[in-house]
């Protein structure tokens, strides 16, 4: 009987080291320990021995028992860790490689030379200001000194909403401003990009199309400033360390005085270079806030001043990036995407470059 014992836990031992995976490991255990397993019908004979051999046996028969446990939940062990080891080489993951911008799409140039603009008056200290599409005939017009006979006020000009034609399709993102200057007290300090409506449409004109506006009130703050602002902006946004800028007297009915702004470039019949050469192109529109303005949200011209300034998205974007045709840029085409778009998550900003 000793040797049987001896036998059985030398040959369960060696199964136990030779079990390669967990599933003939337990297949081990259950033909050792199991309902009918070995040792279990080994100590199944302990009740017809005679009880001076009984006790001795069954103690021996314990030590295997154990022994075979120990043994079992050892090799266990070692071929979880193994297991886990083989997991983690075969689902590892290098953090360090690049990221595949392939799969992820392509932002439109207007939504990254949105953020570009964003960026650099951000380093300037200006806030980014938002606010409906869908506005009334007072943010629009009214407050902004528009007088009740204005063609901008006609029918061909802006879309009204049926029925209502106190609500229009803001024809300017100024409705944002306005708001801004009506919410708080100032001294302000924002932008105001967005989209914008004008009932036009030819090879240059969207009756969709995207406006950023800045505005500026403090008690302080005089053109020079705005030109300054400008000159830093235009500067950021055509990366180069200086532009050429050019003020035209101009007029808009909420800014006194007004100016329009051309950027020095050259013109050639195969490109346009864009901040050198002697000639110039138009890129906004700015000026000292109306003092009616100002009276219109509730502001004391004689303590309160600022300036403001508007300009086209979609135009400077096909000027930065050499996009010939304004009407591709909602075509939704994605070969045009393709080519014109801009690989997500590389977000602008002024220290590492707009657009790398
Ligand atoms: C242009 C000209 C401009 C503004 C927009 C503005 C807004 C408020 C008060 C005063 Cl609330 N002015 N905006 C000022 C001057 C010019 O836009 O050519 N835009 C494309």
């Amino acid at each position: 009987m000793g040797d049987q014992l001896e036998t059985l836990r030398d040959d369960v031992l060696e199964a136990v080291e030779g079990a390669a995976d967990l599933r003939t490991l337990d297949e081990v255990r259950v033909q050792a320990l199991g309902k009918k397993g070995r040792l279990t019908e080994v100590m199944r004979t302990l009740g017809s021995m005679p009880p001076e051999e009984r006790r001795g046996f069954g103690q021996r028969a314990n030590v295997v028992k154990e022994a075979l446990e120990t043994a079992l939940a050892e090799r266990r062990q070692t071929l979880e860790a193994a297991d886990l080891e083989r997991r983690l080489v075969a689902e590892g993951i290098d953090v360090t490689l690049p990221p595949r911008p392939q799969p992820l799409g392509r932002l439109h140039p207007v939504t990254q030379v949105t953020e570009e603009i964003i960026a650099i008056f951000a380093d300037m200290g200006f806030a980014v200001a938002e606010g409906p599409d869908i506005d009334d005939d007072f943010h629009n017009f009214t407050a902004l000194n528009f007088p009740p006979e204005h063609p901008a006020r006609e029918m061909h000009d802006t879309f009204f909403v049926e029925g209502q034609p106190e609500l229009v399709l803001r024809t300017h993102t100024s409705t944002v401003q306005i708001r801004t200057m009506m919410a708080g007290p100032p001294p302000h300090r924002i932008i105001a990009p967005g989209r914008t409506y004008r009932c036009d449409s030819d090879a240059t004109h969207s009756p969709m199309f995207h406006q950023v506006e800045g505005l500026l009130i403090d008690q302080h703050t005089h053109m020079g400033h705005l030109k300054g602002c400008l000159e830093d902006f235009c500067a950021a946004f055509f990366e180069r360390d200086s532009v050429p800028l050019r003020f035209r007297p101009s007029f808009f009915p909420f800014t006194e005085p007004s100016a329009e702004v051309d950027i020095g470039c050259r013109r050639t019949k195969r490109e346009l270079v864009i901040g050198e050469g002697s000639d110039w192109l138009e890129i906004l529109g700015c000026g000292m806030v109306h003092p009616a303005v100002l009276e219109n949200v509730g502001l004391d011209p004689a303590v309160w001043q600022g300036f403001a300034f508007g300009m086209g998205i979609d135009r400077v974007a096909m000027l930065k990036y050499g996009i010939p045709d304004l009407r591709t840029f909602f075509e939704a085409d994605l070969r045009w995407l393709r080519h014109y778009g801009f690989v997500p998550l590389d977000l602008p900003t002024t220290y590492a470059g707009l657009a790398r």
